[in-house]
């Protein structure tokens, strides 16, 4: 989607200029990866207008693969509107009929996926039309494209679920029952599930070979086939805004889970690439200097310092 954002804090009804930028889930993240140094593609659809054009030369310039992208002439992109607010999340959507909501079942044959080492999808798409949903099921459930380790963030936007929670709760658990890798914050489990201790979210999803509990300046755990359970805290961060930050976790953990580091390595990439995000204005992540990284991680404890 286009994104437009307030300059500073305020609120967005007496903003007088706005800041035109790109965000969505599925790409923040595969721009997170690429900056970490690895091939990314991002597949979607957007519409033959302005805005299309800037989501793909944006997308193109963090290295994202884009060739994959259709261009819809009688659908527009999708455009959201940031309203930060006290709690640093407020979003406004404008994406109902977007040309993302044309996705369907027909994505999942595209040769391109059966060559990726991570295929990685989220509960947002799921919501956005009855075809999006059914590309869903197609990859994460049918296993349509066999090989790639599917990779699932529930990432429930209430906003975009027509019926409710109940019709969310039911939808998303179902996915991210049969997804090989599962993101997933505290607070929205409960939320949705009425669970609210990592060890309650394992119980519900415990078929998944690799799951990671998030739960915001805390810490994050994981429960993996391979590693058993790992937790590592959050480090502290200054906080601009929320919005993209749980991408730039799943970027950083996928990177390292792609470089085939350890489990708390995972988390700890995740946590330095999320730190940074919620430090910028943009969904985007930010990804700090490949040497201040190592730096970073080499610290006993975790620490922007
Ligand atoms: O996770 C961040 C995303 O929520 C944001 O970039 C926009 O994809 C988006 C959405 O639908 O909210």
């Amino acid at each position: 989607m286009a994104m437009l954002s307030p300059l500073d804090s305020g609120p967005l009804a007496t903003r007088r200029s706005l800041a035109l930028g790109v965000g969505g889930a599925e790409s923040n993240v595969a721009c997170g990866l690429a900056t970490l140094g690895h091939r990314a593609a991002w597949l979607s659809r957007v519409g033959a207008d302005p805005f299309g054009q800037r989501v793909l030369a944006d997308l193109a310039a963090h290295g994202v693969d884009v060739t994959g992208v259709r261009t819809d002439p009688e659908r527009q992109t999708g455009v959201y509107f940031k309203d930060p607010g006290p709690d640093r999340t407020g979003v406004h959507y404008y994406r109902r009929g977007s040309a993302a909501t044309r996705m369907g079942p027909e994505l999942a044959r595209l040769p391109l996926l059966g060559r990726a080492r991570v295929l990685h999808l989220s509960g947002i798409t799921a919501a956005l039309s009855g075809s999006c949903a059914e590309l869903l099921e197609e990859i994460v459930v049918r296993r349509a494209v066999p090989g790639p380790v599917v990779s699932f963030d529930v990432n429930y936007r209430q906003a975009l679920w027509p019926e409710g929670r109940e019709q969310a709760a039911r939808a998303l658990l179902r996915l991210a029952g049969a997804a090989d890798a599962v993101f997933v914050g505290r607070d929205e489990a409960e939320s949705l599930w009425g669970a609210a201790k990592p060890e309650e979210i394992r119980e519900l999803l415990p078929g998944v070979p690799l799951l990671v509990v998030k739960d915001a300046g805390h810490g994050a755990t994981s429960y993996s086939d391979d590693h058993g359970e790992t937790f590592v805290p959050a480090p502290r961060s200054r906080i601009i805004e929320r919005v993209g930050a749980g991408d730039a976790f799943a970027a950083g953990y996928l990177s390292a889970f792609l470089d085939g580091r350890d489990a708390t390595a995972r988390l700890r990439l995740g946590h330095l690439v999320a730190g940074a995000t919620l430090r910028s204005r943009s969904d985007i992540p930010t990804v700090p200097p490949r040497a201040e990284l190592d730096r970073l991680l080499a610290l006993d404890e975790l620490s922007w310092t």
